[in-house]
């Protein structure tokens, strides 16, 4: 990893929100007495009622409670939108841009956003959603499913987005999972070029629902759907509903949203995010991260699907009064230019993308940036991953001229929000790492195995974070006992991130990847464990082991061994039809990139499968394999490594 460092330009530094005195200076405040600057930070919402009390945590397992300005009450979408009619009722609030460029932009007005979010509100209202409900929206990047998750705060009905990749099945049980009571869905998602077909995966999720879950259907493509007794013309019912609707009063700590993400074991949890400290959170970071001020055009190329689409393309911005764009299409069609294109036609000044995007752009030449206008950008920023230094000096010296500061931003589901990045007017980056913790989060480094907090500057461990922050998640939805565990039992006292960490001489943090069994795919989280449980769910499949390998465009890919049920045959024809299952189980972002035959996994005497091995074997490393003394079996390796070697 290069050490060079970039700092932000004189001249950014002096117009920008924070300068490097002014982080040094907030920072030591925002740890030495939270109550005091998250008191004052918390005034950058708008409350029906005001908090009395700011922070009351307990992180002692068994205990954990989280809560932010408890006794405050607000709405979150009255904080989005209603407050700033007055003053920019006619900024464009929302720029659309469709999946084909010859296709129309849309500028949608903050006025125009309450009149929809009204209309849905009505809708929902109308088919007997009330505060405290579930409404599963399963969506493709289009003006509604912003109405949607909005109308849903506007009432406090609690919205569970997923992500229009996952399957019929993944729908089903998360619909299942959060008792939800309204589906909302769309006839059909283009993306490059092709459509999902959206409505039809609903109907086949809900089939193993209850019949008392309604479905609405907005119209994207007017594509031919089947109509059930269930189904609702969303499109039609919005146009005849009222464009008023009065916000719901809500108490700062009721969830906002519940969104599901994968963990080392089990089945995907439902994390759960509050209404006041989540929104006071997304607030701050995007604001300050982004280095946004009034009038800017920011762009998140995320899907509304996952918590960066949530934080940074609805919540955070509209809190702040901006110009959010929504961006429906990938940034391969109609070819590799196309993200550069949508900048330049929009005048794109902050711009907030994926390191697995940026690889694959990288590999497509530079003449796709080159031939666009890129004059209106003023910072770059990563999330999802770690950003190789290769990927992360190309997006700086092509896309950004090399001018233009990168704030490679680490969070997660969990956190809300941004909790280590750089400001850019404070922090001279470094290609790699996500430099310093944002205001308030203090992050630790701890052995891992005797759980001790590594106090020298120079240290390399598991990432912990000290106290908590009002963006935290404050349960897994129906399982408190399963959040404690996940996150309070192994590390007493901390919150535990499940990634591992190092930290430099000069105080900056590397995220070293997950130290669970949770693999990294594109930016997007995967148990392991999950894509186990669909292979083995197969009826030829004995036993399957996955894990993570290094892919030089998606970061890691998945690699499974799968041992076949006795007497049946390997073959091609098998290895398509898993992946097939795979796709059809959980979806095609969980579709394995190799299946390796297994006749037997390497396992200790215990029985349990050693991954570790696995994992050298999948990165071709096989001189580094480590203890095998605990194997029950140790032919079974030779054999796996003699098969890997002859696959090239
Ligand atoms: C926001 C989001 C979280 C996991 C996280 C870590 C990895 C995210 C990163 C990063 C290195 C970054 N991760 N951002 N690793 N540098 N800038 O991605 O949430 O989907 O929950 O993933 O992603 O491993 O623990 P989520």
């Amino acid at each position: 990893m290069s050490d060079k460092t970039y700092p932000p330009s004189d001249a950014f530094a002096a117009d920008a929100l924070i300068d490097a005195a002014k982080y040094e200076e907030m920072y030591a405040a925002s740890i030495t007495d939270p109550d005091a600057f998250w008191g004052e930070q918390g005034k950058r919402v708008d409350w029906i009622k005001p908090y009395s009390t700011v922070k009351d945590v307990n992180f002692d397992l068994g205990n954990v409670a989280i809560n932010w300005y408890a006794d405050g009450t607000l709405n979150v979408a009255a904080n989005c939108i209603d407050r700033h009619l007055a003053e920019r009722g006619d900024q464009t609030a929302i720029i659309w841009e469709p999946d084909d460029p010859k296709d129309d932009a849309q500028h949608i007005t903050y006025q125009e956003l309450h009149a929809q979010t009204c209309r849905m509100a009505n809708v929902l209202k109308g088919l007997g959603v009330t505060k405290g409900d579930r409404v599963v929206l399963y969506m493709p990047m289009i003006p509604e499913a912003a109405y949607a998750m909005l109308a849903c705060a506007r009432i406090g009905a609690i919205h569970s987005i997923v992500f229009a990749g996952f399957s019929p099945d993944a729908l089903g049980a998360r619909i299942n999972g959060s008792n939800a009571k309204v589906l909302i869905t769309a006839d059909e998602a283009p993306r490059g070029g092709r459509k999902t077909a959206l409505k039809s995966n609903a109907d086949a999720a809900l089939l193993h629902c209850d019949d008392r879950v309604q479905c609405l259907v907005v119209k994207r493509t007017g594509g031919q759907t089947t109509w059930t007794e269930r189904d609702h013309d969303c499109t039609a019912l919005m146009a005849a509903a009222s464009t008023d609707c009065a916000p719901e009063e809500m108490n700062a700590e009721d969830p906002l949203f519940i969104l599901y993400t994968s963990g080392s074991t089990g089945q995907p949890k439902g994390v759960v995010h509050s209404s006041g400290g989540y929104l006071v959170y997304a607030s701050m970071t995007h604001e300050l991260v982004f280095d946004y001020k009034p009038g800017d055009v920011f762009w998140c190329t995320a899907d509304v699907g996952w918590v960066t689409g949530h934080s940074y393309i609805i919540y955070g911005p509209l809190a702040n009064g901006a110009t959010t764009l929504m961006f429906e299409g990938v940034p391969t069609y109609p070819d590799a230019s196309r993200f550069w294109q949508v900048c330049e036609k929009h005048k794109v000044n902050q711009f907030y993308t994926a390191p697995t995007a940026i690889r694959a752009l990288m590999g497509q030449g530079n003449e796709f940036v080159e031939k666009s206008d890129l004059s209106d950008l003023k910072v770059l920023g990563t999330v999802g991953e770690p950003i190789n230094p290769e990927a992360w000096n190309w997006y700086n010296d092509v896309v950004g001229k090399g001018t233009r500061p990168i704030v490679d931003t680490w969070w997660q589901t969990e956190t809300g929000g941004h909790m280590m990045t750089p400001l850019p007017g404070a922090t001279a980056a470094k290609p790699g790492s996500c430099t310093k913790p944002f205001f308030g989060v203090h992050p630790v480094i701890l052995e891992p195995t005797t759980g001790e907090e590594i106090t020298d500057t120079v240290a390399e461990g598991v990432l912990c974070i000290k106290d908590s922050w009002p963006g935290q998640m404050r349960t897994v939805y129906g399982d408190h006992e399963r959040f404690e565990k996940t996150y309070f039992s192994d590390y007493k006292g901390y919150y535990f991130t499940g990634d591992g960490c190092r930290r430099d001489a000069d105080g900056y943090y590397w995220i070293t990847g997950r130290v669970d069994d949770v693999i990294n795919v594109s930016g997007h989280r995967m148990g392991t464990a999950e894509v186990e449980s669909a292979l083995v769910a197969h009826a030829q499949v004995a036993e399957a082991a996955v894990v993570g390998y290094p892919h030089n465009v998606k970061g890691q890919g998945i690699y499974a061994y799968v041992t076949l049920m006795n007497g049946v045959e390997p073959s091609e024809e098998l290895r398509k039809e898993l992946e097939k299952w795979v796709r059809t189980e959980i979806g095609p972002i969980a579709k394995p990139d190799l299946i390796q035959w297994a006749p037997g996994l390497p396992k200790t005497r215990s029985g349990k499968i050693m991954r570790r091995i696995l994992r050298k074997i999948a990165e071709d490393d096989f001189g580094a394999l480590g203890d095998t003394s605990t194997l029950a079996e140790p032919a079974v390796v030779d054999d796996l490594i003699e098969n890997r070697m002859n696959k090239g």
